[in-house]
């Protein structure tokens, strides 16, 4: 649908200018409602118990039914896999695991013609220490690919600085070749590139010039704002130590480097960017997202997925924390920058498990009810797959059951130093992990849940796939995945929903979530029990209900200010 003649149209009969013409910026990605697909454990096709690019393609109908118009591809690019394709070894190859250069070109080819758009995962912070550029660089001193890294001699015995890595342990590894340092703010695998090196940029930005050429829509950036390093690499100050992200984001030359990667890469495509922004707080956000200083299109804010986070130890959330952070967000950001709107991905826990509630009674209705959510907030929203199934996190007992090696190396820096105990440990494991999320997409009944034929998947299948799985979803009209495809429509042809102004109703109440989308004279008002308990709730400020659109709960109140909500009942009204 074309929204600018929608929107131009409503703002013409429009007797009170909520938004005014002009300070709408069309955008597709705006409007877009983005996929996100971990190609490890999306669908085998070969029986090797691991995803592959022929195994999404072989499912792009199923994605486009839901309605979305953009997949982001985590990593696909040649890698030894030391953390999943986020340690890349060639930015020009496909991984083996997944496939050729020919099944990619299919892939797209499957995208384009179902006039859906692809973004790939641009990482580089870092690469592998498996990429020829670091073979190079541990040679010798005087390699002429020395500086594309950060090597540094021992200080008084140690290492150069305190940096930590998030995957445990000291951000230096020591290397014998040299006896030098390399850093890595992740794995020891995952050395971070010198940005401050023109070879580099220079690099990097050819590189995203291929897969551009090819015809891919834009990127994903992996840790971006890491990517300029404080000058002479000082050491972390105390109150920082657990949370260095804050320190090593926003180095004093990020803005020049992106601005330089707009001007000779982005500005010459119909590019998206969506900036990972571990590190980045609220006031920053703007200095990135500002389409007037043409550095990104937007970023992910972590402020609302990791609420229920202090440092790495899960911590019960509250609703008015929530939606403070929302709207703050909205407040940070205005016409001239966009937000996104996320509540999971592939390094946090399964959307139901960490924000709903996933027991048998509420598992479905509280899925429906985030989808209700991260659909009609403002922001582009971004949905990880599994989500539209309502799957859950996986019930770890054991150590062995994972695979992510920021668990692994936690173990080993934490547990069997004797610095924490394992029972504590792995609870909170279960609720936090990474490999909640990994855990592959469950598809129908069959063994492995569909997923691979291999007697054994590269990850454990949740055991419930049996009752949550697509096939049965599909066929369900009730289900979550139908209740999906119904709200991304929703917000597909309801341009108050992508450009309406948000207004938080109800800041302080404690199981509700209600607020207005308002564009012109065009406005919903959404209201959100985020309670197991049902609810009889007065819409504040004299408001009435309009008329009903959505609910997750087949309700038909419409037309009253006091309504009598279900446990995590979702309704969209439209005033
Ligand atoms: O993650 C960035 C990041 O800093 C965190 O989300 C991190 O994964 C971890 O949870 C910190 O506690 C990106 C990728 O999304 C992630 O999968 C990679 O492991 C990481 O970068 C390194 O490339």
């Amino acid at each position: 649908m074309n929204f600018s003649r929608v929107i131009l149209a409503i703002l013409a009969t429009s007797p009170v200018m909520t938004l005014a013409a002009e300070t709408i910026q069309h955008a597709w990605w705006k409007e877009a409602v983005v996929y996100q697909v971990y190609p490890r454990s999306f669908k085998d096709s070969n029986g090797d118990g691991v995803g592959d690019l022929k195994g999404i393609t072989s499912k792009l109908e199923y994605i486009q039914r839901l309605g979305v118009n953009v997949i982001w591809l985590s990593p696909h690019f040649d890698s030894p896999n030391a953390d999943n394709g986020y340690d890349i070894r060639d930015y020009r190859k496909v991984m083996a695991d997944f496939g050729t250069m020919a099944d990619f070109d299919e892939l797209l080819h499957g995208i384009k013609q179902r006039n859906m758009k692809l973004i790939l995962d641009l990482v580089v912070n870092h690469t592998s220490d498996e990429h020829a550029w670091f073979a190079e660089s541990r040679k010798s001193k005087d390699s002429p690919y020395r500086d594309h890294y950060f090597w540094r001699p021992a200080k008084d015995g140690h290492e150069p600085n305190n940096w930590v890595s998030f995957f445990s342990g000291s951000a230096w590894t020591l290397d014998p070749a040299t006896n030098e340092y390399y850093l890595h703010l992740f794995a020891a695998k995952q050395p971070d590139l010198n940005w401050d090196n023109p070879k580099v940029r220079r690099e990097v930005y050819d590189l995203m010039k291929f897969w551009l050429d090819k015809g891919v829509d834009g990127f994903r950036m992996d840790v971006i704002p890491f990517i300029s390093k404080r000058p002479g690499l000082p050491d972390l100050p105390p109150d920082y130590m657990t949370r260095p992200q804050y320190f090593y984001a926003m180095g004093p030359h990020l803005h020049e480097y992106l601005r330089e990667m707009n001007r000779e890469v982005l500005s010459k495509y119909d590019a998206m960017t969506v900036g990972e922004a571990f590190g980045v707080t609220l006031e920053q956000t703007p200095s990135l997202v500002d389409e007037r200083r043409h550095e990104l299109d937007m970023i992910f804010n972590f402020d609302v997925v990791r609420l229920n986070r202090d440092g790495e130890q899960w911590r019960d959330w509250t609703l008015p924390e929530m939606k403070a952070i929302y709207t703050t967000e909205d407040k940070a950001l205005d016409a001239h920058s966009w937000n996104t709107v996320f509540l999971s991905n592939h390094d946090n826990p399964r959307v139901v498990s960490a924000f709903g509630d996933d027991s048998a009674a509420f598992r479905i209705p509280s899925a429906k009810l985030l989808a209700t959510m991260v659909l009609t907030l403002k922001g582009t929203p971004f949905i990880y797959q599994g989500d539209e199934l309502g799957m859950t996190n996986y019930p770890f007992t054991r150590i062995e059951e994972f695979d992510d090696i920021q668990v692994k190396n936690g173990w080993k820096a934490d547990v069997l130093t004797g610095k924490m105990k394992a029972g504590p440990y792995l609870a909170n494991l279960r609720k936090t992990s990474r490999d909640n999320s990994r855990t592959p997409m469950q598809w129908d009944d069959s063994s492995s849940a569909g997923f691979t034929t291999a007697a054994t998947p590269w990850l454990r299948v949740n055991p419930n796939y049996k009752d949550i799985n697509a096939a049965r979803e599909l066929a369900d009209p009730s289900s979550i995945y139908n209740y999906f495809c119904k709200m991304v429509e929703f917000r597909k042809k309801t341009p108050a929903l992508v450009y309406g102004v948000y207004e938080d109703l109800d800041p302080r109440n404690a199981h509700i979530f209600a607020y207005t989308r308002t564009l012109g004279t065009e406005k919903y008002l959404v209201v959100l029990n985020f309670s197991k308990a049902d609810v009889s709730y007065t819409l504040p400020g004299g408001i009435t209900a309009g008329e009903l659109q959505i609910s997750n709960l087949a309700s038909r109140e419409s037309k009253t200010h006091a309504l009598q909500l279900k446990a995590w009942e979702a309704r969209v009204y439209r005033q």
